[in-house]
């Protein structure tokens, strides 16, 4: 069996004449994903990028005065190769390792081996070092504040109580950023199936009842028969108090269980009550921010008391101005239930945002592919691109200490794709001149390879042999290259190890191993950690020749907090108080205005409650027909576009009120900039808001206008607050109306210029 593996799920390639065909999907995957079908007619589409190119003001040295903006010259690979080393070799020797950013944040493809940034990381560590990314653009608030709450990430990035426990036991499922069933069909690594939709039906089957918070009615499967409550975008924090001043004030929060297993909660329900000088947090009070009938919040309030309640707090909320509120409130209330530690009650987040959330994880890490040290200790927050570019030397706020932003002379990106994930885009467009060096490993022209000085096409899952296992995904792949590599491309692996040959460390970057000699060592190492557990896996030829091993579960289902719950001594959390902390005397000793010690709620800076007359909150979550911007040019991806340009949703009146019809092209405009879209109308949006999903392509015209429907040219970049330094994408407030006239045309799926071809 030839299966391959993506980050969407498994497959298999289908090949005629040596072409991709179609891809087939496996029998024992009861909802298989159609974002598989974009790979089949995106790996020899036109935007693919088949040689090695250098930028045309590159060559000339224009010091990135035209890059993003600039022609290309196909060069050969040695060209390439040598202009590079020379390049890496001269800043180095000025500026130092720490005036190279290798963050190189991004998705990458599946697969432990031909893992981009891993590669890139190895390379630059050999290399002398690089400045870091830290934390990612999924959950960074959390990912800082969790750590000071409950003494690690559990139940945000991995130990969600499972599906299992909540089948059999949760009453009511209280979901704030609704259970998108859309963003389940990813997990990052692969998924093995995809299970999600069926956990959610047993729970509705065994009686769950839902409550789908959320500006947008399809948030959750119409199946599982929700409430929907829709509070103005960015207002969950105030909710969640008018929640927990019913609980306080009618004396159904749990008494025993905040005093035994939390601490602060006592100058947590004296800002609750107004006693500390600020406003009661009455059902009133957080009715006139979020817009809901302060009868509504207490029922729900009195229902969650009276039931085994889940909540659910999306990634998407803390991906907000002062998101690490959203996760704190969360667990606030959550304890105020006392619910915590039992099967199916407590909190969690992430469900539906990604297959593996709510499995139970292997018993064992998988061993990754070795990155080697990194001799750089300089960093920035993920999200902090575009203020590390435009202010070196500034100083910044991270989760108690202070550093400065390097200067940079060089960026390296490998399998990720700023110019999609990045907020405020026509400001990294501006900042990202700074440097005298980009170079990008990309196989297509995005938005990414056209703001490189150099560009290494790189090969894609199916053109090469792999090996993939994820993250709580129970089965290991053998993944095998389909088809061959188009033209001139090279795995990233090869084109690293050829410049490391160059600069002179080829041999420790090889360690003097191809592509199946590293898949053997990797898979042998994994057979090693496996069989402790009592995994016993074949040899690697066998393996192989079988196409898959499925690992059996081992772990039993434990809610999250199962233990520290049972015996607190024996199980403390490891917080400074070793329970959980409502009030964080460490976090108020950071002296953060924007996140002090305990629960706060800030106005964001900018929401429906101070939006000027006309303003719609965007809401720019995940698209339902790719991941990310990958594969946007796929046959998937491209039937869905309205008019060629991204889809963006408003609610009939909305519409109605800017004279807006479905199908027409509507120019959507913020305080960073301007892009195109196609509309549709539907009641699923709430009153207030514009849902566009994330990923079209970059396509700026010579004014900066987006043609395509590149949300991130419209959001707002700035940070959740001092402490997290986390992205804020989902606080933006936009204004559409029609477009007037004939559309320019969309460019986004035509490569550049490519002004003259060298002999290879
Ligand atoms: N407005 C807004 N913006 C957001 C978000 C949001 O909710 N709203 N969400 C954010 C989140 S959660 C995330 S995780 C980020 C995601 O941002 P990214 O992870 O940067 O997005 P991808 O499109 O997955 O980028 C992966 C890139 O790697 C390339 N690639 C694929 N395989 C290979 C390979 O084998 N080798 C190499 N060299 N390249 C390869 C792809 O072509 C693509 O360009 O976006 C963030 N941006
Ligand atoms: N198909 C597909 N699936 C994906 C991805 C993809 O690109 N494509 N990306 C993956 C990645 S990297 C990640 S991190 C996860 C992200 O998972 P999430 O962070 O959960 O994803 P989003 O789609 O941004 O948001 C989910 C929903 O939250 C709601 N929401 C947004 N803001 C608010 C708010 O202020 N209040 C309330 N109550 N609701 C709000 C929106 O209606 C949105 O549809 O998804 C993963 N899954
Ligand atoms: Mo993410």
């Amino acid at each position: 069996m030839a299966l391959t593996l993506s980050h969407w799920g498994r497959a298999v390639p289908v090949v005629r004449d040596g072409r991709l065909v179609a891809m087939d999907m496996p029998a024992d995957d009861p909802n298989p994903s159609r974002i598989s079908e974009n790979i089949v007619d995106a790996v020899t589409s036109p935007v693919r990028i088949v040689q090695p190119m250098a930028r045309k003001g590159y060559l000339a040295g224009d010091g990135g005065a035209a890059r993003g903006e600039d022609s290309f010259v196909a060069v050969s690979w040695d060209k390439a190769v040598s202009l590079l080393a020379a390049d890496l070799q001269a800043i180095i020797a000025r500026h130092g390792n720490e005036a190279i950013f290798g963050g190189s944040y991004g998705w990458a493809s599946a697969g432990r081996f031909h893992h981009a940034q891993s590669q890139i990381h190895r390379f630059l560590n050999l290399a002398g070092g690089y400045v870091r990314s830290v934390n990612t653009h999924s959950h960074a608030a959390a990912e800082v504040v969790l750590p000071h709450l409950i003494g690690s990430q559990d139940g945000m990035a991995d130990n969600q109580t499972p599906w299992e426990l909540i089948v059999n036991h949760t009453e009511l499922f209280v979901a704030f950023g609704g259970l998108p069933a859309r963003n389940a069909q990813v997990s990052a690594g692969g998924v093995s199936r995809h299970l999600v939709p069926d956990q959610l039906r047993a729970a509705r089957e065994a009686g769950t009842q839902f409550v789908n918070i959320s500006p947008l009615r399809d948030d959750m499967a119409p199946e599982l028969g929700a409430d929907w409550m829709a509070p103005r975008p960015n207002t969950d924090v105030a909710l969640m108090m008018g929640l927990a001043h019913v609980l306080e004030v009618e004396g159904l929060a749990d008494g025993a269980f905040l005093d035994r297993f939390t601490t602060g909660y006592g100058r947590f329900r004296d800002a609750l009550l107004g006693r500390d000088g600020g406003a009661e947090k009455t059902p009133e009070w957080a009715a006139a921010i979020t817009g809901l009938p302060a009868e509504r919040i207490r029922s729900l309030a009195r229902k969650m008391a009276a039931r085994r309640t889940m909540i659910s707090c999306a990634w998407s909320l803390q991906r907000a101005d002062h998101g690490e509120q959203a996760i704190w409130m969360t667990i606030t209330l959550a304890a105020m239930l006392g619910q915590i530690g039992l099967p199916g009650g407590g909190f969690g987040t992430g469900y539906s945002a990604a297959n593996r959330v709510g499995n139970s994880p292997l018993p064992f890490a998988w061993p990754a592919f070795p990155q080697l040290r990194n001799p750089v200790q300089r960093f920035i927050p993920v999200a902090r691109l575009g203020d590390m570019l435009e202010h070196p030397g500034a100083e910044f706020d991270y989760d108690g200490a202070r550093y400065t932003y390097p200067d940079i002379e060089m960026i390296w990106w490998a399998g990720g794709n700023p110019f999609h994930h990045q907020q405020d885009l026509r400001r990294l467009h501006r900042v990202w001149k700074k440097p005298t060096l980009v170079v990008v490993q990309e196989p297509f022209w995005n938005g990414i390879a056209r703001h490189a000085d150099i560009v290494l096409p790189c090969t894609l899952s199916i053109e090469r042999n792999d090996l993939g296992i994820a993250k709580a995904e129970p089965h290991l792949i053998a993944m095998k290259q389909a088809v061959q590599p188009p033209g001139q491309t090279l795995n990233d692996y090869d084109i690293l190890a050829r410049i490391a040959g160059e600069m002179g460390f080829g041999e420790a970057f090889t360690e003097g191993r191809d592509e199946m000699g590293w898949l053997r060592d990797l898979y042998d190492r994994g057979v090693s950690a496996a069989a402790p557990h009592g995994y016993n896996l074949p040899d690697f030829d066998s393996f192989w020749q079988a196409g898959e091993y499925l690992f059996e579960q081992r772990v039993t289902p434990k809610a999250l907090m199962q233990d520290f719950r049972r015996d607190p001594a024996a199980h403390p959390l490891p917080t400074p108080s070793g329970r959980i902390e409502i009030g964080s005397d460490r976090v108020a000793g950071f002296g953060y205005d924007d996140c002090p010690g305990l629960p706060t709620w800030f106005e964001p800076a900018e929401w429906l409650g101070n939006a000027p007359a006309g303003g719609l909150h965007l809401i720019s979550n995940q698209p339902s027909r790719k991941l990310h911007s990958q594969l946007d040019q796929g046959s998937w991806s491209r039937a869905g576009k309205v008019m060629g340009r991204e889809p963006a949703r408003l609610h009939p009146v909305e519409a109605e009120r800017r004279d807006i019809r479905e199908g027409d092209v509507i120019l959507l405009r913020s305080a960073r900039g301007s892009c195109l879209a196609g509309a549709i109308v539907s009641a699923d949006v709430a009153m207030g808001v514009i849902q566009m999903s994330t990923g079209a392509w970059l396509d700026l015209d010579d004014a900066g206008l987006d043609r395509h429907g590149n949300v991130n040219v419209l959001t707002l970049d700035k940070p959740t607050s001092r402490l997290a330094q986390g992205p804020t994408a989902h606080t933006t407030i936009v204004f559409a109306e029609r477009f007037e006239g004939s559309p320019p045309a969309v460019r986004a799926f035509e490569p550049p210029v490519i002004e003259e071809q060298e002999k290879t």
